[in-house]
């Protein structure tokens, strides 16, 4: 039965007129992968149902916050409970205390912790402390990797073998990404060239610990190490981006799975579960140079946000109430992949498609190897991965709408949901040329 879209339509249509290409992130306007992009009425667990009243199993998961699943009783219990009391104030509250602790006890080294309101502003702060801390300006960041888009990291490769950035984007001007130096992912010889070639001028070097902007890309074996070696070599900080991988990939997040300890990391989506927050964590030698403690400026109305912060607590101790958490999520998400790979090997994809995966982000890569960086990622098959997320969509499946995001799956997601993803992925397979 072919599903009706047409109070999706009509709101994208409606949407269109008031905000800017209908939606206020540009990913959800599904220019990748054609199509009205569907307007979201509500969603429990793993569901999401669409203002036609579709359900999809959902892989999304507000890109990474919704690993416990969609409206989990005890975070709605606590949002509602905080909005009671009032939703900002001004002032800081002790429910940012609560968050804190609970970050800073998960993540080794870490001492203090500064909120923000999303990613971005804990990255844009982030760089902006090594940045004051070292006294240095370059920063190196790695072709593929987001980071939000503060203008510092809006950079497209320039010329040249070790490369200064240019601006990515209209409106960034040149002298906001001169100091930053673009190499390839998993490309650690390249970070030795830059550190040679701009002695004591690099502030920091800046990954993703799981690359997951670029589909799922795991860190090459030492690729981590060998940053962490040569920023600490050269006196430079090392900034782990754990907007995405924070809590996603274990408890604490990617810096606990790969056994590296970042100076600075930053945080977002889990530990806000869904509301608005990002967070900067770092030793106290670090993060004290930021104000009012530091000279380095920083601020936000609603960073701290009761509300944020009640969502984030509720999310948090939900996770931790659960010993077996991290493992079950493995084990789905390991079923997951092993079913997509067998559902290209009985496709006429068998060498065209992979599958990759870190923890519970998972990515199915239109491509014969899996990627190991932007380049590698670049060359997939766009137009067949816009067909197979046409054929999902339309079988009820909900999946980022580009071959460059990572799938999430959630505590909520049942083996039932799986087995009918991995039924739906092989209809789909053999579907599409
Ligand atoms: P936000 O400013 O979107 O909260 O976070 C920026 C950010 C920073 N660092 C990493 C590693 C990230 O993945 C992100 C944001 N991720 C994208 C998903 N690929 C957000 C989705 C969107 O832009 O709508």
């Amino acid at each position: 039965m072919t599903r009706s879209h047409s109070q999706s339509e009509a709101a994208f249509a409606r949407a269109c007129d008031s905000l800017v290409g209908g939606v206020n992130s540009p990913v959800r306007a599904y220019s990748a992968v054609g199509g009205n992009a569907p307007f979201v009425s509500r969603a429990s667990g793993s569901t999401i149902t669409d203002v036609d009243g579709n359900d999809y199993i959902d892989y999304v998961a507000s890109y990474g916050p919704a690993i416990l699943g969609h409206a989990h009783p005890a975070v709605v219990k606590a949002v509602q409970a905080s909005a009671m009391t009032g939703t900002s104030f001004g002032a800081s509250t002790v429910g940012e205390i609560e968050l804190a602790e609970r970050v800073l006890a998960a993540v080794p080294a870490a001492e203090k912790i500064r909120f923000t309101n999303s990613g971005t502003e804990a990255v844009m702060t982030a760089v902006r402390l090594a940045r004051g801390a070292t006294g240095r300006d370059k920063i190196v960041k790695f072709i593929g990797c987001y980071h939000g888009h503060s203008d510092a990291l809006l950079v497209s490769a320039g010329s040249g073998a070790t490369t200064l950035g240019v601006p990515s984007s209209p409106g960034v001007p040149a002298g906001a990404t001169n100091d930053t130096i673009l190499l390839d992912y998993n490309d650690a010889a390249a970070v030795e060239a830059a550190f040679a070639e701009f002695p004591d001028q690099i502030a920091a070097v800046i990954v993703e610990p799981v690359a997951g902007n670029m589909g799922v890309i795991p860190p090459a074996s030492q690729f981590l190490q060998s940053l962490r070696d040569l920023t600490s070599a050269h006196g430079a900080l090392l900034i782990f981006d754990e907007v995405m991988t924070g809590f996603r990939v274990a408890w604490g997040g990617a810096q606990v799975l790969y056994g590296i300890e970042p100076d600075l990391s930053t945080f977002g989506k889990v530990i806000g579960g869904g509301m608005p927050v990002g967070a900067v964590v770092g030793r106290r030698t670090i993060m004290d140079h930021l104000a009012p403690v530091g000279s380095v400026y920083q601020a936000g109305t609603l960073s701290g946000n009761p509300a944020a912060m009640a969502c984030g607590i509720a999310t948090m101790d939900a996770i931790a109430a659960d010993a077996n958490f991290y493992a079950a999520l493995e084990a789905k998400s390991a079923a997951l992949e092993a079913g997509l790979a067998a559902a290209i090997a009985d496709s006429p994809f068998a060498n065209r498609a992979c599958t990759q995966r870190v923890g519970s982000m998972v990515c199915l890569f239109f491509s014969p190897a899996p990627p190991t960086n932007y380049a590698s990622a670049t060359a997939c098959d766009t137009d067949a991965f816009g067909r197979y997320f046409q054929a999902m969509f339309e079988a009820g499946i909900f999946l980022p709408p580009s071959q460059f995001e990572a799938c999430f799956v959630s505590a909520a997601h049942s083996d039932a949901d799986i087995q009918a993803t991995l039924a739906a992925a092989h209809a789909a397979l053999n579907a599409i040329e």
